[in-house]
């Protein structure tokens, strides 16, 4: 894919429990006006759905528990990419086949790779459980989805653009 004059990259490794690992990357194109694509695979995961999100901090010092909240510059409630309440971090859920695959492919525009919402330095996290997408009447639906545990994680950081 070209990636154009003024577009920002940038990268993931995801590390979790188990054998669970993959490869984000990231790419902001200067011509598709304020969206981000995400793309890549994540293997090692129970088939089925995972919550996945921006957490707000780069911090691995306690595995993806110390990556905290979603982010959420915004001050929303938690929901589903679609909605205009949610997280900006809110990126729905991930599909794992019955090999444990799941493959990425995700464009949103609350997810910069620039300007005072970036994503740069956060870390994306994947969950043991689906994201309700703030819709399951659970006490927690409306600030992480009830996703469950965090089981894979990864700090996004800045890739060379050339
Ligand atoms: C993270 O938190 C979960 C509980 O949500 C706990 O089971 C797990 O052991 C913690 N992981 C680390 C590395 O502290
Ligand atoms: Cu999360
Ligand atoms: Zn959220």
């Amino acid at each position: 894919m070209e990636s154009g004059k003024g577009s920002v990259k940038a990268v993931a490794l995801i590390i979790g429990d188990n054998n669970i690992k993959g490869s984000l990357q990231f790419l902001q194109q200067s011509n598709v006006a304020g969206s981000t694509h995400v793309s890549g695979r994540i293997t090692g995961l129970s088939p089925g759905l995972h919550g996945f999100h921006i957490h707000a901090l780069g911090d691995t010092t306690n595995g993806c528990n110390s990556t905290g909240p979603h982010f959420n510059p915004l001050k929303k409630d938690h929901g589903a990419p679609i909605d205009d309440e949610r997280h900006a971090g809110d990126l729905g859920n991930i599909v794992a086949g019955p090999d444990g695959v799941a493959e990425i492919s995700i464009r949103d525009a609350q997810i910069p790779l620039s300007g005072v919402h970036s994503i740069l330095g956060r870390a994306v996290v994947v969950h043991a459980d689906p994201d309700d997408l703030g819709r399951g009447g659970h006490d927690l639906s409306k600030t992480t989805g009830n996703a469950g545990a965090r089981v894979g994680c990864g700090i996004i950081g800045l890739q060379s653009s050339v």
